[in-house]
C-alpha cells in the first residue's frame, strides 16, 4: 500500500496475498464493508483533528489555570491584604498603646491592672469590667506567681457564691488548678467566706477565702494576644 504524498489517492497493491479470500479480507478492512475506498482517508484525518483539537484543549486549560493563579494574586487582592493586615495592627497598637498608657502591665498574652484603693469584691469586678476587663482568671503557675511580685492583698475573679463549696471563676469556668493556703478555704469561724484573695503572698500556695463585703485591693486582666 502506497500513500500519495498529498493524500488525495491511495493505490493498494495486493498482489502479494496469497489467494483471492485472503485479498478480499485485506481490500475489505482497508476499503470497508460498504466498499468505498474514499472512508480510509478522511478517516485518517479525522485522527489528526481529534489530536490537534486535543492539544489545543489541553493549551487552552493550562492557559485558563495560569490566568487564575495570575488573578488570584493580582496587585489589588495583594493591596487588599496588606491595607486589612495593616488596619489590623494599628487597631491592635492603638490598643496596646491605650492600656500602657492606662498604667497596665503586659504579661504573658494579658493586660493586667492593679488598684491604688480598695472596694468590696464586687465592685472591684465592676470597676474592672467598666474598663473592658475582668477580675484576674489564674490559668496557671506562671500567672500565680506573677500576682505574687505585687506583695499585695487583691481580690482575684473565684467566688463560690452561688453553691457553697463550686469554685467559679468570673468567666463560668470551674476551678481546675488552685493555689490554695494551707487549711484555706474554711469559711473561718463559719463565716460566710465567698470570695477570693491572694493573701500569703509570700507563699507559692496564697490563695484565701473571705467575705465579699471586705474591702481590698484588686487585679482585673484583659486577655490580648501579640
Ligand atoms: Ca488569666
Ligand atoms: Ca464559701
Ligand atoms: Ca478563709
Amino acid at each position: 500500500m502506497v500513500y500519495d504524498k498529498d493524500e488525495s489517492e491511495i493505490t493498494i497493491e495486493i498482489g502479494n496475498f496469497p489467494d483471492a479470500s485472503a485479498r478480499s479480507v485485506a481490500l475489505k478492512s482497508y476499503i470497508g464493508e460498504d466498499g468505498e475506498a474514499a472512508t480510509a482517508v478522511p478517516g485518517g484525518k479525522l485522527h489528526r483533528y481529534v489530536a490537534v483539537s486535543f492539544c489545543l484543549l489541553c493549551i487552552l486549560q493550562a492557559a485558563l489555570n495560569i490566568s487564575l493563579r495570575l488573578a488570584l494574586s493580582s496587585p489589588q487582592n495583594i493591596d487588599a491584604s496588606c491595607k486589612n493586615l495593616t488596619e489590623r495592627d494599628n487597631l491592635r497598637r492603638i490598643n496596646f498603646a491605650h492600656y500602657f498608657n492606662q498604667g497596665w502591665v503586659y504579661f504573658h498574652d494579658s493586660f493586667y491592672y492593679i488598684s491604688s484603693i480598695k472596694k468590696t469584691w464586687q465592685d472591684s469586678r465592676d470597676d474592672c469590667l467598666q474598663r473592658g476587663a475582668d477580675l484576674i482568671i489564674i490559668n496557671s503557675k506562671e500567672e500565680q506567681e506573677f500576682t505574687r511580685r505585687y506583695k499585695k492583698i487583691m481580690w482575684i475573679g473565684l467566688t463560690d457564691r452561688e453553691t457553697e463549696g463550686v469554685w467559679k471563676w468570673v468567666d463560668g469556668t470551674p476551678l481546675t488548678t488552685s493555689f490554695w493556703y494551707f487549711g484555706e478555704p474554711n469559711n473561718y469561724h463559719g463565716r460566710n467566706e465567698d470570695c477570693i484573695e491572694i493573701k500569703y503572698h509570700d507563699n507559692g500556695n496564697s490563695w484565701n477565702d473571705v467575705v465579699c463585703e471586705n474591702e481590698n485591693l484588686w487585679i482585673c486582666e484583659k486577655k490580648m494576644a501579640l
